[in-house]
């Protein structure tokens, strides 16, 4: 049962509406807001739970002429020009513009809580076949995967198109210059150091792009006998261990924009640029995307050459610090092992490979937005959990 509202009325001349709640407690909503959210079928579709309203057609300074407490369950507002708009309790009660009721929205709708790891990491692992055909069990690997940022996904079969399976549970894969889905794997005359057996340090997948794939999905198919280990690593606590130990290298790699290129051919041709920072953060200051990788980084540099040095000195003391043991989390992928990471968070590297005239490691690749992912972690929530 929802709380009920005993008690309503307008302020500072109408300017805002006070609810006093059946506890006690108070919530004070601006009138022009109020206006703005009507709910009627002229002010709103419901089909498509948009606003019909125009912004035009909205007076900011609107005050209210009349506001009525029809029930205990909804509050009913007369505007100066006679339109009605009837709000719910519920509906008003997760609207409350208090620090904490926003802080509660924020959280349900975009989940912030991450769990920080080192090398002491315990990889989640979920069977793959329990969450492509159970709510809960998918449900679980996106929490997981936002919380945490790493989740391995077992047992799936060891060919091609796994990943496209992957997709379809979501919604769809991202798609790039790199295809659909990629393969991982040595290739003659490589159109990426990915192609080849070489170690690859510690990155995060094209920054090169604008807006870099959130989420990456990698299938292992083969694995090489001698080599080809995984190493992981938490790109958000180990900036916050920079920003800590050496505030002024985070705030270099924080502020210079970085010059990423890519040119080449495979899904189609084409000749990508970019500028990033290497820790991209928020207006507080908060890490919220690491763009590093180092292959891709343009022998273009767009900055003051006196600021060359000490941009390269503070990129040498987060690379030592993303290689420190303690972070660091070493695997070996199995066939049939799929890992799934946030990309925006966790660098991943690999160690070289005997090179070998057969293919000795087959890895398939694919990426998803995080829009995408985060809109069936909601969906899948309100089915699991069923609310609404
Ligand atoms: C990549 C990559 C890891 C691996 O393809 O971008 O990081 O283990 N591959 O081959
Ligand atoms: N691949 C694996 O930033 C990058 O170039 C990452 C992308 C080739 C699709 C590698
Ligand atoms: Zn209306
Ligand atoms: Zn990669």
């Amino acid at each position: 049962m929802s709380l009920g509202i005993q008690k309503v009325e307008a302020l500072d001349e109408g300017h805002f509406i006070c609810v006093e709640w059946e506890d006690g407690r108070e919530s004070s909503y601006p009138c022009i807001w109020l206006r703005d959210n009507c709910q009627c079928p002229h002010c709103f579709l419901p089909s498509a739970g948009a606003r019909r309203l125009l912004f035009e057609d909205l007076d900011v300074n609107i005050v209210v002429k009349q506001v009525a407490l029809a029930d205990r369950k909804k509050i009913s507002v007369t505007w100066p020009d006679e339109h009605t708009s009837v709000y719910e309790a519920e509906w008003l009660k997760k609207r409350c513009f208090s620090e904490e009721a926003r802080a509660v929205m924020r959280a349900d709708l975009f989940l912030p809580e991450c769990q920080y790891w080192g090398s002491d990491l315990q990889l989640p692992k979920i069977p793959f076949e329990e969450i492509l055909h159970n709510d809960e069990s998918a449900y679980k690997w996106l929490c997981t995967l936002k919380k945490v940022g790493i989740v391995l996904l077992t047992g799936a079969a060891t060919k091609q198109g796994e990943l496209i399976r992957l997709g379809h549970r979501i919604g769809f894969l991202r798609l790039t210059f790199y295809g659909p889905t990629w393969q991982v794997q040595d290739k003659a005359d490589a159109n990426n150091v990915a192609y080849t057996t070489g170690r690859l340090c510690f990155h995060t997948d094209y920054p090169a792009l604008q807006h870099p794939p959130g989420v990456q999905f990698l299938h292992c198919i083969k694995q090489t006998a001698a080599g080809g280990e995984s190493e992981v690593v938490d790109g958000f606590h180990v900036s916050n261990k920079l920003k800590k130990q050496n505030p002024e290298a985070y705030q270099i790699l924080s502020s210079t924009f970085v010059d990423y290129t890519d040119v080449g051919v495979d899904y189609c041709d084409f000749a990508v640029n970019c500028k990033q920072r290497i820790i991209d953060v928020d207006s507080r200051g908060q890490a919220i995307r690491i763009n590093y990788n180092n292959a891709t980084r343009d022998t273009v540099f767009d900055i003051p050459a006196e600021k060359v040095r000490p941009f390269y000195a503070a990129l040498k003391e987060f690379n030592d610090l993303l290689n420190n043991a303690e972070h660091k989390f070493t695997y070996k992928l199995k066939p049939g092992d799929i890992v799934t990471f946030d990309n925006w968070r966790v660098l991943h590297g690999r160690q070289s490979y005997p090179s070998c005239s057969e293919v000795t490691r087959h890895l398939e690749g694919a990426y998803a937005d995080w829009d995408v992912v985060m809109s069936r972690l909601r969906l899948l929530r309100k089915r699991v959990l069923n609310r609404d």
